[in-house]
């Protein structure tokens, strides 16, 4: 590996031991850009790897709400600006129990890089809180919402930087933030927040449009393998937006998911999550904040499994983790690597460890990273901005063959990173390759700050 890279993250580990979500992708990402700063030693002159894995602004915020009996509860609310070189800071907020300095910093550092390989004018942030949203009603929703925004609301806007949905945030939140940002400011910056309800500016295929792009982008390494998308079946983990938004386009295109799974279960549904009445059960279960399958196996007859994994079954062609970080460790990747499944294509933000990528880079499996993977989620997000300046409506259609073209360029321009490097059809190498080129010649016409 480059002197200049391995010192870099040897500093990030040492400094940020105590954030390892964070230390990870800066690892994953830097040691896999090495041959560029090989042969770029300009870099190290303006210590352009230290800069970029510095976030250019933090904040760390109390949240205080009052409960439906008059509790009240304290939270820690976050809103990291990680890189503007390239547009305004942009990405999604999580309110997730467990959320914390790192994990917000490794979501923020992964967007920066998702957010270039688009070819959109978009920065990367992250935000979010430790807030726990499961069982609370609509009106505590709202009311955190409204304190949430009302902390942040001078710090964001729509050429600063635009929060959007992650884990815990879908619309009803980005009505109420949006909602509290407009009472504030009492001016109508559309263009704040993506994500929106269509009556106020939000665009069409944005709620489908993480999981449409895993779609097209796995359509493109099918093809690439002379391989077709009809009739394949695919085992996702977890059933939230993205997931979703998987199981519609699958079934739009003669394909279908096979296995789902949960925190503590998978079903094993052999005729596929295809049917509209499927697919809005799904959608009722996200919104219910259910973390059980044992309804819909029970609706639609269908194979349960309390607290087990589907890994290692070998009754499906693809494997797409689409919940959260982490879920494949080194034990999961063994089973996947022994299913002799070909394609493990990930959706969900960093869900391998970097020790189970290892692994599995070692086998014959084709691997492509989230970062590309899922960027059609923030590049519709872009989108809307779009529509929000120039204050017009696009059509389903034009939306969704704007997002096609983006996954499909995102597949090449990662593939020719890394043709371009001499590492062959290294998908992951790639991607962050790109990205990484965008972002470092901004930063470096820009000047050293
Ligand atoms: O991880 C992600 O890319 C998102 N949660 C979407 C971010 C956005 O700004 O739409």
């Amino acid at each position: 590996m480059n002197r200049y890279v391995e010192e870099v993250i040897n500093g990030a580990k040492a400094k940020y031991a105590n954030q390892p979500e964070f230390v990870q992708s800066v690892e994953e990402v830097l040691s896999s850009i090495s041959p560029v700063v090989d042969v770029h030693p300009e870099f190290e002159k303006v210590d352009l790897l230290n800069r970029m894995i510095e976030p250019e602004r933090l904040f760390k915020f109390r949240v205080v709400w009052t409960d439906d009996q008059g509790g009240v509860h304290t939270n820690v609310g976050y809103r990291c600006q990680f890189n503007g070189a390239i547009g305004p800071y942009k990405g999604g907020l999580r309110f997730q129990k467990n959320v914390n300095e790192s994990i917000i910093k490794f979501l923020g550092f992964e967007q920066t890089f998702k957010n270039a390989l688009t070819g959109l004018p978009i920065g990367g942030g992250k935000g979010g809180a430790d807030f726990d949203p499961v069982g609370k009603s609509d009106a505590e929703i709202m009311r955190f919402c409204q304190n949430y925004m009302t902390a942040l609301y001078r710090y964001i806007g729509p050429d600063v930087d635009v929060p959007a949905g992650d884990m815990g945030v879908g619309g009803r939140e980005i009505g109420y933030l949006f909602g509290q940002y407009r009472r504030l400011k009492g001016v109508w910056e559309n263009g704040v927040l993506t994500g929106k309800g269509l009556s106020y500016g939000g665009s069409l295929i944005r709620p489908e449009a993480t999981g449409y792009g895993a779609i097209f982008y796995l359509n493109e390494v099918l093809k690439h393998q002379g391989d077709t998308i009809r009739g394949k079946r695919i085992a996702v983990t977890g059933f939230g937006n993205v997931a979703w938004g998987v199981m519609k386009k699958l079934a739009q295109l003669g394909a279908k998911v096979t296995y789902v799974s949960g925190p503590n279960c998978y079903i094993h549904d052999e005729e596929g999550v295809t049917t509209d009445e499927k697919l809005n059960f799904i959608l009722d279960l996200r919104k219910r904040n259910e973390i059980d399958l044992k309804s819909y196996a029970d609706k639609f007859h269908c194979e349960y499994h309390a607290n087990e994994k589907f890994w290692g079954t070998s009754d499906v062609d693809v494997y797409m983790p689409c919940a959260t970080q982490n879920e494949v460790g080194i034990e999961e990747a063994k089973k996947i690597v022994d299913s002799g499944v070909k394609y493990y294509i990930e959706v969900s933000n960093m869900p391998t460890t970097n020790d189970a990528i290892e692994l599995l880079r070692k086998s014959q499996l084709i691997i492509a990273p989230s970062k590309a993977v899922n960027a059609g989620g923030v590049g519709v997000s872009a989108l809307e901005m779009s529509q929000n300046s120039e204050r017009l409506v696009w059509t389903e259609e034009e939306v969704e063959q704007r997002l096609q073209n983006m996954m499909v360029n995102i597949y090449r321009s990662s593939l020719e990173a890394a043709q371009k490097y001499g590492l062959g059809y290294d998908l992951i190498a790639g991607a962050n390759i790109a990205g990484f080129i965008k972002v470092a010649t901004a930063m470096c016409e820009q000047g050293i700050f």
